[in-house]
């Protein structure tokens, strides 16, 4: 079984009931979440070993948060526990054209103030196959933007796959801020989920016409980031398209050797919960590269895999791979 390492923040997540608004709300469901959480999970239900590095802390929440991670099987062994607070968001899902608000109650987590010293980086990484992470934790502290980048270094010297999801947060940090650290962190990255808008207003690149079909746009930004970062050998994001009126379609794109490989289109209609659709995608794209699956299945694979993840409540995809792969082949695109 793979090995898959990834290091993030896990918080509560307090949500309203659909049409209610947060500050009128008098209870909140609860779940559990935060990105690399989120594709920890993912990837342990598609049968990898997936550690989740973090640090939450020693009281019955952060016990709670163990109790989830480990009732998907993503193992905890490096799961420190410690600090003042576990991190929390609040959640006002969105209804049709009203859009998802979220509220942060996260500073002075016990993972913010997460120091390099107390993680055995060399431990963790023995024997994975791959290291994940994503902007969100880059934006949290500058201790944990030092820890990434050792991560990221030690990973690169044991023949480690790397990647990285984006995952640009505006609440969290500045577009300056944010692009003058990914652009430090992309040398160390062999696959990358990035979007339009991350190519523009996070690299800087030139606005390409609006005129051209989206996938073109996207092809002409990969390009262009490929030839700034030979390193990266894949790119990968997903975007809506609209059908009959709808822009509720999922469409995936993967990018490798030169070439733009897409997903067929997917229905979302109706949504429970669109939170976590992105950390299943890349998921699905890691599980595929790792499994050496060629490149349309590779795909169509992470995007099933998103599609599902928004048929359930809560931050995190728990399908199995069995389950993504009979969804890809029997879903009417
Ligand atoms: O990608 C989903 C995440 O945004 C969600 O789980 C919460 O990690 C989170 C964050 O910091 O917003």
């Amino acid at each position: 079984m793979k090995k898959i390492v990834t290091l993030g923040e896990i918080m509560l997540r307090l949500s309203t009931a659909e049409g209610v608004r947060l500050n009128q709300s008098n209870q909140f469901t609860v779940h559990y979440g935060g990105a690399e959480a989120n594709v920890a999970v993912s990837l342990s239900h598609f049968g990898y070993q997936a550690f989740f590095v973090s640090k939450v802390p020693a009281n019955p929440l952060g016990s709670a948060v163990e109790r989830h991670l480990k009732s998907h099987g993503v193992r905890t062994d490096y799961l420190l526990k410690g600090g003042e607070r576990l991190g929390a968001y609040y959640l006002e899902a969105g209804v049709g054209e009203r859009s998802t608000q979220v509220a942060y109650d996260r500073k002075n987590s016990s993972f913010s103030k997460l120091e390099a010293e107390e993680v055995v980086i060399e431990e963790i990484l023995r024997g994975a196959s791959l290291f994940h992470i994503s902007g969100i934790t880059l934006a949290l502290s500058t201790s944990l933007r030092e820890l990434v980048f050792l991560f990221l270094k030690k990973a690169k010297k044991m023949g480690i796959k790397t990647s990285f999801d984006f995952n640009y947060r505006a609440k969290l940090w500045t577009q300056q801020e944010a692009s003058e650290v990914i652009k430090l962190l992309l040398p160390y990255i062999d696959i990358c989920s990035c979007g339009e808008l991350d190519a523009v207003h996070l690299l800087g690149l030139d606005l390409v016409g609006g005129s051209l079909p989206q996938e073109e746009r996207l092809k002409c930004y990969y390009q262009k980031i490929m030839k700034m970062y030979p390193n990266i050998q894949y790119m990968c994001s997903t975007f809506r398209t609209v059908i009959n009126a709808s822009n509720n379609r999922l469409l995936g794109n993967l990018y490798v050797n030169g070439e733009l490989y897409q997903s067929k289109v997917h229905c979302l209609e109706p949504i429970v919960d669109r939170v976590g659709g992105g950390d299943s995608f890349i998921a699905g794209i890691l599980s595929g590269i790792l499994d050496g699956l060629p490149t349309e299945r590779i795909i169509s694979f992470a995007t099933a895999a998103s599609a599902l993840k928004h048929t359930v409540h809560g931050d995190c995809n728990p399908f199995s791979k069995e389950e993504v792969l009979q969804f890809t082949d029997t879903e009417p695109g």
